[in-house]
């Protein structure tokens, strides 16, 4: 906890598959960092609603419905209160808006009207509430190896996802935390290689933990 009483909020970002479940898995085992993963399965069911399977089998019809959830699981994440001195999130509701509303409304998936509430609402929830971040780890990947294990691990909503979405949301991230050219970053970014296997990851995520945790090397 800091001068401010809040914890040390680190967000993790990346494309489809670039290993955030990974990095969140490396940190679990320290009681004082709370890890918040991505609630992929409460996407998954939405009172009985798999919101994500119809996202994608009908991203023109579902987009909306599905990024509205995403944002209010989000903001429940960057709201959480907690003991710990750190918090872990997996995505924000920056890349939420960032990467895939602004994909989406650019591939045309989302009706302008629609992209137009959506964006209010996030405008004025940055804008009213405490959503501040500290730091944002970038997994930096290239599409080709995220699309290969995003086939791999087969998750049955993602089994139709095409090379060319996965390279859409890269080059918005790239722009996004690497370019730093498209939207504005809310943390200072710390990229890391994530075209490497788990192996090489995890060693390089330990070689960078102090400053995830803000701590004195
Ligand atoms: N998703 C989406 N819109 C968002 C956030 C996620 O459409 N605002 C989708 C993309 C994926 C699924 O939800 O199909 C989960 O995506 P993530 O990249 O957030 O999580 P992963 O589990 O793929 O991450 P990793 O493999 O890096 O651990």
């Amino acid at each position: 906890m800091d001068k401010r009483n809040k914890p040390f909020t680190v967000v993790i970002e990346g494309n489809i598959g670039s290993g955030k479940t990974t990095l969140l898995n490396y940190f679990s085992k320290y009681r004082d960092v709370e890890v918040l993963q991505e609630p992929v399965e409460k996407w998954r069911n939405v009172d009985g609603h798999n919101l994500l399977s119809l996202l994608y089998d009908d991203p023109a019809r579902w987009s909306l419905t599905f990024q509205t959830h995403v944002q209010l699981t989000m903001l429940d994440h960057h709201t959480k209160e907690t003991s710990a001195k750190v918090k872990l999130m997996e995505r924000s509701l920056f890349s939420g808006r960032y990467c895939f509303v602004e994909n989406l409304h650019e591939s045309k998936l989302m009706e302008p009207a629609e992209y137009a509430v959506i964006s209010e609402w996030f405008k004025w929830i940055i804008k009213n509430v405490d959503v501040e971040v500290d730091l944002i780890v970038y997994l930096r990947s290239d599409p080709e190896v995220v699309h290969k294990r995003i086939l791999q691990r087969a998750r049955k909503e993602e089994k139709t996802v095409p090379l060319s979405y996965i390279v859409a949301l890269h080059e918005i991230h790239e722009d996004w935390l690497h370019h730093k050219v498209s939207h504005p970053v809310p943390a200072p970014v710390l990229e890391i290689d994530a075209n490497v296997d788990l192996t090489e990851m995890l060693k390089q995520i330990s070689l960078v933990e102090n400053q995830i945790l803000n701590r004195k090397a």
